[in-house]
């Protein structure tokens, strides 16, 4: 059965993200637990900043689990990526992410792979960007085997990344990489909005290879605050039995509790 989770981000400059809740952890975990949800998905700014925090016990003393850490800080603020030209950013990109899959091994929860991919273009034909991407995926999906935990590779609309913007896009990486379990894909609804033909007949096709679903509504509102169908989308995430987090990466739209209570609703509507 699918687990449900909220998502806080801790980085300023990623204000007028989508992340429900900003900066207060315990009022967060507070209010995560109060409506019943099983997790909270975290986005640092690094595993030094996140050390600053006592994530792991706050998220403890609520009951709450920590579904995943996003690694988009290190883009955000450090303009690292996987792909760039520059070897030096490279390997500080891929040393980024061990950081923070080492942080989020510590309580069993899987690192995201997402804005940190980089782009082709500036420097970087598609081929060589493709060849760095697989060839980081492989080093990083190792070392999170290694710490007994998997990564999660997300691709992105084309506003956001030229590389892999689909889950059959996706799918086709994963495979190139071939790590198995420790690489596994992460289906965000919005950028499926925009990307795919069928979000349900896409998700059915990644079985096992799904790990985690971003959920937001087509316009990146909460969950039933657009005209995404969740119904088929729900059914399809049973039909695989899919047991990883359905995450509210989404705007606080009207404002974070709202934001937080509407997905609550939806996410008991369609995804329990
Ligand atoms: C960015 O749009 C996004 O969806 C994040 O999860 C990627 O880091
Ligand atoms: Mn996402």
């Amino acid at each position: 059965m699918a687990r449900s989770a909220l998502t806080i981000s801790l980085v300023e400059q990623a204000r007028g993200g989508p992340f429900v809740f900003w900066h207060d952890l315990a009022a967060a975990c507070r209010e995560t637990a109060r409506l019943g949800f099983d997790g909270l998905e975290i986005f640092s700014p690094g595993p030094e900043g996140l050390k600053q925090q006592d994530y792991g016990n706050t998220l403890k003393a609520h009951g709450l689990k920590l579904a995943a850490l996003g690694t988009g800080g290190g883009w955000l603020l450090h303009r690292l990526t996987l792909t760039s030209p520059d070897a030096t950013i490279r390997s500080k990109a891929i040393e980024f992410v061990k950081g923070l899959i080492d942080a989020g091994a510590e309580f069993a929860a899987p690192a995201i792979l997402g804005s940190l991919q980089g782009r082709h273009g500036e420097g970087v034909d598609q081929a060589t960007a493709m060849n760095y991407l697989a060839d980081s995926l492989h080093t990083l999906s190792r070392h999170a085997q290694a710490r007994g935990t998997f990564l999660l590779f997300e691709p992105l609309n084309r506003y956001e990344s030229n590389l892999v913007k689909t889950l059959a896009e996706g799918r086709e990486l994963c495979e190139k990489v071939g790590a198995g379990d420790s690489l596994k894909l992460l289906a965000d609804l919005y950028h499926m909005n925009i990307e795919e033909v069928g979000l349900a007949a896409e998700l059915s096709k990644c079985g096992a290879l799904l790990g985690h679903v971003h959920l937001a509504d087509s316009n990146r509102r909460p969950g039933g605050c657009g005209h995404t169908a969740f119904e088929p989308i729900g059914q399809a995430l049973k039909k695989i039995d899919f047991n990883g987090f359905v995450s509210a990466e989404c705007l606080p739209w009207p404002d974070s509790l709202t934001a937080a209570q509407k997905t609550a609703e939806t996410f008991t509507r369609y995804f329990r």
